[in-house]
C-alpha cells in the first residue's frame, strides 16, 4: 500500500504566531472551550466526494489531477487505492470523521447484484480501516444525480422504476451507514426539482418526494439505525429549482407530510448564499424549530452566482452561526464536513492539505470568537431585555391566550396605549461583533 501523502506527517499545532504552511494556527484538538474538547466541538469531517472524486473538470475541460486511482483500469482497484490516499489525508489532518456517496467508495458493476457485492467488498476494507485508524463515520448517503437514469429526477421521477432504483440505493447506502457506526444519513436531492413547469405535476412530485422520505424513516427504524437522518437543503443547481429550496421549505414539507422529529437538516454555507440568504440565517432559522443537524462547510464566490465549492475563510460567517449552535448547546449528532473542493488549478497532493487546514483553522478560530461572545451574554442579554415586556402581564396573558381581540381592543382604548420600543441599537451591536471577530 502507497501512502499518498507519505511526505507528510500529522500537522502540528502551532499557535497564531507560526509561520509554519503546514501547521495549524488555531484548531487545537484538546483545548478546552467552554467545558468540551475543540475537537468534540466541531468534529471535522473530510467528504470523498470533492477531494477524492472529482478529476478536476470543468464544463470546458477535462480533469486536471494527476491520482493515481484515476489511471487505475481496475474498478475495485482504483476504489481501494483511493481509500487509502482518503486515510492518508485523515491521518495528516487528524480529523476525527469523514463521510460519503455510495457510489464515491464504490464503483458501480455491470448489474445491480454486482454493484452492491462490490459496495460490501469496499465496505468490509472501509471498516477494516476505521477500526485501524479510529477515523469514523460522519454520515454516509446515496448519489442520485450522477446516473443517467437520474436525470429527470430520482424520487421524484415520472417513472416508478427509477424510484425503486434510489430506494434500493438508499437502503443499501443506509444499511452500510449503520453498519460502519455512522452516526448520520444524508439526503441531498439533487435532481429532486424541475426544469420546466410545463412538463411538471409539481404536487404528485411532492407526494413521490415524501412517500420516499417515509419508506427510508420505516427502513431506519426496522434496521434499528438510531443515527439523525439530515435533508440538505439547496435552492437550484442541477436543477433549475430544487425542492428542497432552504431550511424553511424544508421544515414546511416536513410538516405537511408528517416527517417532523425524523429529519433535521444539514446546511451548506453556499447553498444558504445561493437561496439569497446568509447562512447565519439558515442556522438561526434551524435552530429555533427544531430542525439543526449538521454544517455543511465551504463558501461561494460573491463575485458570481456559482456554487464554487471553496473552502471557508470567513471568521465572520463562521463565529455568527458558531455563536447561535454554541447557544443551543452545540453540533449534537452533526459536525463540519468539508463539501469544498480545490481549484482545478491546484494540482499537487499537498493543495488538498492546505485547503482542509485553512477551513479548519478558520472553524477554529470561529468557535473562540463565538464562545468569548457567549460568555460575556451581552449579546444574550440584550435580547433578552429587548422582549422584557413580554414577561409582564399583558404579555403573558395574550401568549396564553388569554386576552381576544376585542379586549385587546379595548384595552388601547381604555388607557389610550402610545408605545414606544426602546432603540433597537444594530450599529451598537455590529461593533460588539466586529471587535470578538479575531
Ligand atoms: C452538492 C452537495 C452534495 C451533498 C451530499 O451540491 O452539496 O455533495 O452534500 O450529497
Ligand atoms: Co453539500
Amino acid at each position: 500500500m502507497t501512502d499518498f501523502l507519505a511526505d507528510l506527517s500529522r500537522l502540528p499545532f502551532e499557535g497564531p504566531d507560526s509561520e509554519n504552511p503546514l501547521a495549524f494556527r488555531w484548531y487545537d484538538a484538546d483545548r478546552v472551550v467552554l467545558g468540551r474538547r475543540m475537537e468534540d466541538h466541531l468534529r471535522f469531517a473530510v467528504c470523498y466526494w470533492h477531494g477524492f472524486c472529482w478529476p478536476g473538470s470543468d464544463v470546458f475541460g477535462g480533469g486536471t489531477f494527476d491520482r493515481p486511482w484515476f489511471v487505475e483500469r481496475d474498478p475495485l482497484a482504483a476504489s481501494l487505492a483511493k481509500m487509502d490516499a482518503a486515510f492518508s489525508l485523515f491521518r495528516v489532518l487528524g480529523v476525527p470523521y469523514f463521510c460519503f456517496h455510495d457510489r464515491d467508495v464504490a464503483p458501480e458493476g455491470a448489474t445491480w447484484r454486482e454493484t452492491e457485492a462490490l459496495l460490501d467488498r469496499v465496505g468490509e476494507a472501509l471498516e477494516a480501516r476505521m477500526r485501524e485508524t479510529g477515523v469514523r463515520l460522519l454520515w454516509g448517503t446515496a448519489n442520485l444525480f450522477s446516473h443517467p437514469r437520474y436525470a429527470q429526477g430520482a424520487a421524484t421521477s415520472p417513472d416508478p422504476e427509477v424510484f425503486a432504483c434510489a430506494a434500493s440505493q438508499v437502503r443499501r447506502a443506509l444499511e452500510l451507514t449503520h453498519h460502519l457506526g455512522g452516526e448520520n444519513y444524508v439526503l441531498w436531492g439533487g435532481r429532486e426539482g424541475y426544469e420546466s413547469l410545463l412538463n411538471t405535476d409539481l404536487r404528485r412530485e411532492a407526494e413521490q418526494l415524501a412517500r420516499f422520505l417515509h419508506l427510508v424513516v420505516e427502513h431506519k427504524h426496522r434496521i434499528g439505525f438510531t443515527g439523525t437522518l439530515l435533508i440538505e437543503p439547496k435552492p437550484f443547481e442541477p436543477t433549475k429549482h430544487q425542492y428542497d429550496r432552504d431550511c424553511a421549505t424544508v421544515h414546511a414539507f416536513l410538516a405537511r407530510h408528517g416527517l417532523l422529529g425524523e429529519f433535521r437538516v444539514n446546511i451548506e454555507v453556499n447553498h444558504a448564499t445561493l437561496a439569497g440568504l446568509s447562512f447565519h440565517h439558515e442556522v438561526a432559522y434551524a435552530i429555533a424549530n427544531d430542525i439543526f443537524g449538521s454544517i455543511d462547510a465551504n463558501r461561494g464566490d460573491p463575485q458570481n452566482g456559482w456554487d464554487t465549492d471553496q473552502f471557508p475563510n470567513s471568521t465572520e460567517e463562521m463565529t455568527l452561526a458558531l455563536y447561535e449552535i454554541l447557544r443551543a448547546g452545540g453540533m449534537g449528532s452533526g459536525g463540519f464536513n468539508f463539501d469544498a473542493r480545490l481549484r482545478r488549478t491546484s494540482v499537487d497532493p499537498h493543495d488538498l492539505v492546505h485547503a482542509h487546514l485553512g477551513g479548519m483553522d478558520t472553524i477554529a478560530r470561529s468557535l473562540l470568537n463565538a464562545a468569548d461572545l457567549l460568555e460575556r451574554g451581552e449579546l444574550s442579554r440584550f435580547v433578552e431585555s429587548r422582549y422584557a415586556g413580554w414577561s409582564g402581564e399583558l404579555g403573558r396573558r395574550i401568549l396564553a391566550g388569554e386576552a381576544s381581540l376585542a379586549e385587546l381592543g379595548e384595552l388601547c382604548r381604555d388607557a389610550d396605549l402610545a408605545p414606544r420600543c426602546p432603540s433597537a441599537r444594530q450599529e451598537m451591536l455590529e461593533n460588539l461583533v466586529a471587535r470578538r471577530i479575531r
